[in-house]
Parts: C-alpha cells; structure tokens; sequence
C-alpha cells in the first residue's frame, strides 16, 4: 500500500559523545523492544534502513578545540550523518534517528533542517532533555559533546569548523526549546539566557503542567507555519522510570506526563522527524527503559488509550 505514511528507522551506534560507553547498543535495544512492530501496527510502512557505520576520523581540517573529547571522530559521523538525515527527509519519509547519545543530533537536525528550509518552513525542535546540552568548548567542564549539540544547533562559536565547509542550516537559538531540564552548567545557564533560549524547566512544568506548556510550543511552531523535530534524550524521564541511561537526573518526567506531551505532539499534526537518544542497554533493567522508551513513540505517532472524537481538546490541526 504506498499511500501508507512512510517511517524510516535508521540507527546511529555512536557512544564517544558521553561519558560513558553502552549507548552504541540502543538502536538495537530499540528495535528489539519493537520499536518497527508498533509503528507497523499504527498502520505506517516501516523502513529499517539498518545501523550506519563509523565513518573514521575526519582530517583534521584546523586545530581540535582542547575541550572538546573526540571532536574528529564525531565529526565524521554528523557529516555523514548529516548526508543522510537530508536525503530521507528528502525521500518524504518522517526519520527516527535511533540513538546513540546526543552528540548524534548535531547531524540529524542540521540535514532534517536542509530539507525544510528548501521547503521554505521553518525548522523548530523541541530538546526533551534533563540537560540544556548548550555548552561549547569554552564553557564545558566535561568535554563531552553530547553536552554541546544544541549549541551547536544554534549556531555558537567555537563548534563552526564541525561541517566544514558541507551545508548547514542554522536553527538559530530562537528555534529551539529546551523542555524538561534539571541539571545545568554554569556557564552553560549564563549563555542559554544571553541567547534568551526558550527554557521549560522541571519547576515551570511542577507550576504548569506539560499540557499548557507543550500546547505554548505548538501554537508557537503553527504560527511561523513551522514543522517540528523532536529530540527525546530518554534522561528527560525520571530515572524511576528509565533508569538505562549515564546520566540519571533525579525528578524528572513521570510515565504520564511523557505520554500526555508525546500525546499533544502527535495531535499537532507538526512532527516530521525524531531522535531517540542517550538509551544505554548495559546500564538498563531487563529492557525497562528501551520499552518504555518505545511505548512513547507509540504514542507519538497516534497510540492512543480510548479513541478520540477529535484529536485533542485543545489544539486543532490546520485540516
Ligand atoms: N552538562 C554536562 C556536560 O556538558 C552534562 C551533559 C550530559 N548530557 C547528556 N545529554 N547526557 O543530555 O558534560
Ligand atoms: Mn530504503
Ligand atoms: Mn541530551
Ligand atoms: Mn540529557
């Protein structure tokens, strides 16, 4: 049936960006929790476009910053990455990039934002994460770059030569919302508030709840006739409910609470592309975390518990 929807799965086994190893194992711990299956049974044409390779080192073009942990390495990968990202987006397929830690989204989002500014819509994507991930090699404590990926989304210094001269599209910081963060770097508070990044943080959503926060974001895409790319860094849940990831944050989002927000998101209409990223299989408890990880795709792309007369009680599609 081709005028089935089309999902493209393709998994990004890269681990360098974290602290810890085990994360190049999550595209297959997201498959194996059946990640095609419930999308296939959503009614959508599945494509498993399989596991990228490393690609290499990159040559060094310049100078590596010094705070940056395996910045040629990575490199390679979101330029490759990058390549890819645009063609399936391209192909009008919606991508899940399968995770992999978070430094992966330097080069999803920079192609899945190629091939909307052709379109001429506007690239946003929502950063569901504990961390804001908008450090740069001069704020970093850790060097790690999966701390540095929205950073470099926005376009800040320092991270420039990682595309080299391969096209990029800026998302610029205005274009980016932060949902979800409990856990912030100095320097990295004092540079998300010069750029006046949007920023739901654990305390706005305990004040306001994910629904009228998450319906902000949506009316706020809808209004520059945007499209969405959603980042789900799983760590943005409480690790009571996934515990298979390096870097635990207490108090984050509860089961329901990242249901509802996958909810709103699937009855925008809005959401053309998905990284799932930062699931860490050796860390995980019998699968918990990939599974639960999985179900909230369900709901992402329209699982829902009873059906509803219309899609939400709140926000209407455009048709
Ligand atoms: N802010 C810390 C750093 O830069 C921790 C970043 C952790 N990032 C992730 N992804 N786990 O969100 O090192
Ligand atoms: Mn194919
Ligand atoms: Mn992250
Ligand atoms: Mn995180």
């Amino acid at each position: 049936n081709t005028s089935k929807s089309r999902i493209a799965l393709l998994g990004i086994p890269i681990e360098i960006g974290a602290s810890q190893a085990g994360t190049l194992m999550g595209p297959a711990a997201l498959r194996t929790a059946g990640i095609g299956r419930i999308l296939d049974q959503l009614g959508f044409r599945v494509e498993d476009h399989g596991d990228m390779t490393a690609p290499g080192i990159a040559p060094a073009e310049a100078p590596a910053p010094s705070n940056a942990r395996f910045y040629d390495e990575i490199k390679a990968w979101i330029r490759a990455l990058s390549d890819r990202s645009f063609d399936l987006a391209r192909s009008g397929a919606v991508p899940i990039f399968l995770g992999g830690d978070h430094s992966l989204s330097m080069g999803s989002v920079n192609g899945v934002a190629r091939h909307w500014q052709q379109q001429g819509r506007p690239l946003f994507v929502l950063w569901l994460d504990a961390h804001a991930d908008y450090n740069t090699p001069d704020t970093t404590i850790t060097g790690n770059m999966h701390g540095m990926s929205a950073a470099f989304l926005a376009g800040e210094p320092g991270l420039d030569g990682l595309l080299g001269g391969g096209p990029r599209a800026s998302v610029g910081p205005d274009r980016i919302e932060l949902f979800g963060v409990r856990s912030i770097d100095p320097l990295e508070k004092k540079l998300v508030a010069e750029r006046r990044v949007a920023i739901a943080d654990m305390r706005a959503i305990d004040e306001f709840g994910v629904g009228v926060l998450i319906r902000k974001v949506i009316e706020r895409v809808r209004a520059q006739n945007g499209v969405l790319h959603v980042s789900f860094d799983v760590d943005f849940l409480d690790p009571a409910v996934a515990p298979g990831v390096g870097t635990t944050v207490p108090g984050g989002a509860t089961y329901r609470e990242a249901h509802l927000i996958m909810e709103l998101l699937h009855d925008s209409g809005l959401v053309r592309s998905v990284d799932i990223v930062e699931l860490n299989p050796f860390l995980d408890e019998r699968g918990r975390t990939a599974r639960v990880a999985v179900e909230l795709i369900g709901s992402l792309f329209g699982l829902q518990i009873t059906d509803r007369p219309t899609p939400s009680n709140a926000v209407f599609p455009d048709n």
